[in-house]
């Protein structure tokens, strides 16, 4: 026998309701900044891939393995094109993984009920857990007083699934449990070569990183129902040659009144957004980042044709 570590890879797509906080445990995995957060539902707007490697001793055997975890909008119901493309997202990421990790919000009082899987919109999680090996993770266990937890543990670990699924009690936004997560999911995936470069991060350019980045702080800054009004279009991304990165973004709104709020009186909330979102992408490239910000009226975008396309919402494929 070799003493070279085995392998295993595969896709691990994060399901749930929104605002469990699907994005926080792929941000705290990967160890940064990569995805969109916050306290609002519908951040997450498209399926992204962060890819982490984890060592583990598997049948007494040294084993890396290349988890591509699978960020996704989550369930979504209501109208509109920008809300069946997120479904279709995540229905996408849902049939297409090699194990599922089911984020729960165990503060939840509906949502952390296994039979909420029976309802409608919860068919795609409903049929993932069946059809691949399931890691299930209670979230927000700092907000869950310790005797509600046990038998939320035993409820979930008794759900319908492909095989025997692992119940386990975490913080995302601390990193409680995300280690053991981690290598549940990985003793869940099969043998085999890595899919991706070993320094591989995500499949997403800069850009659309920085985009997002930019987009997330409308969640941060702006009343409940803009944000989802909003898009963000890079129309500049330049390395220049002393190592500075220079952005030049498009925040495109619906309606004249929306533009009016993002900009603010006399500019003073477009300013704030620049500089929220300029510390933001500076983290993640770690080099000085510098972004101009305007604003744009796309009416009607979120219900389809040109300006959906135009904004990186294209209809499945
Ligand atoms: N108290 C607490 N809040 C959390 C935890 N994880 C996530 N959150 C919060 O839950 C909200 C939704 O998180 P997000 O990752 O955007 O959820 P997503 O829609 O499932 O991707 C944010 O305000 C997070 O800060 C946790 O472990 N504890
Ligand atoms: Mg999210």
């Amino acid at each position: 026998m070799s003493d070279e570590p085995t392998t295993r890879a595969g896709f691990c797509a994060l399901l749930g309701l929104p605002n469990v906080g699907k994005s926080t445990l792929m941000n705290r995995v990967l160890g940064k900044r990569l995805v969109a957060v916050s306290a609002k539902p519908e951040t997450t707007r498209n399926r992204i891939v962060g890819v982490k490697m984890v060592t583990s001793e598997i049948d007494g055997v040294e084993t890396k393995t290349q988890i591509a975890y699978v960020d996704t909008p989550g369930l979504q119901d209501g109208r509109g094109a920008l809300r069946r493309f997120m479904r279709d997202e995540t229905t996408t990421a849902a049939g297409d993984c090699d194990v599922a990790l089911l984020v729960i919000d165990a503060t939840d009082r509906r949502g952390r009920n296994p039979g909420r899987l029976h309802d409608q919109d919860a068919q795609p999680l409903a049929a993932a857990i069946k059809r691949v090996p399931t890691v299930i993770a209670l979230n927000k266990i700092d907000k869950v007083a310790k005797p509600d937890l046990l038998p939320l543990m035993e409820a979930w670990a008794a759900v319908e699934a492909h095989g025997p699924v692992d119940v386990i009690p975490i913080a995302a936004l601390h990193g409680d449990g995300v280690e053991r997560v981690e290598q549940a999911i990985a003793a869940r995936m099969a043998p085999g070569p890595h899919l991706f470069p070993e320094d591989m991060v995500t499949d997403r350019a800069e850009s659309f990183l920085a985009g997002e980045l930019i987009r997330e702080q409308l969640y941060h800054q702006l009343g409940k129902e803009l944000p989802y009004a909003a898009g963000v279009v890079i129309e500049k991304f330049e390395e220049r040659p002393g190592g500075d990165v220079a952005i030049g973004a498009i925040i495109c709104v619906e309606r004249d009144s929306q533009k009016a709020i993002v900009v603010g009186k006399g500019g003073a909330r477009i300013k704030e957004l620049g500089i929220a979102a300029r510390e933001a992408v500076t983290e993640l490239f770690a080099c000085p980042v510098h972004i101009s910000l305007h604003v744009k009226v796309v009416p009607d975008w979120t219900h389809g044709g040109a300006g959906l396309i135009k904004l990186g919402y294209q209809g499945k494929s």
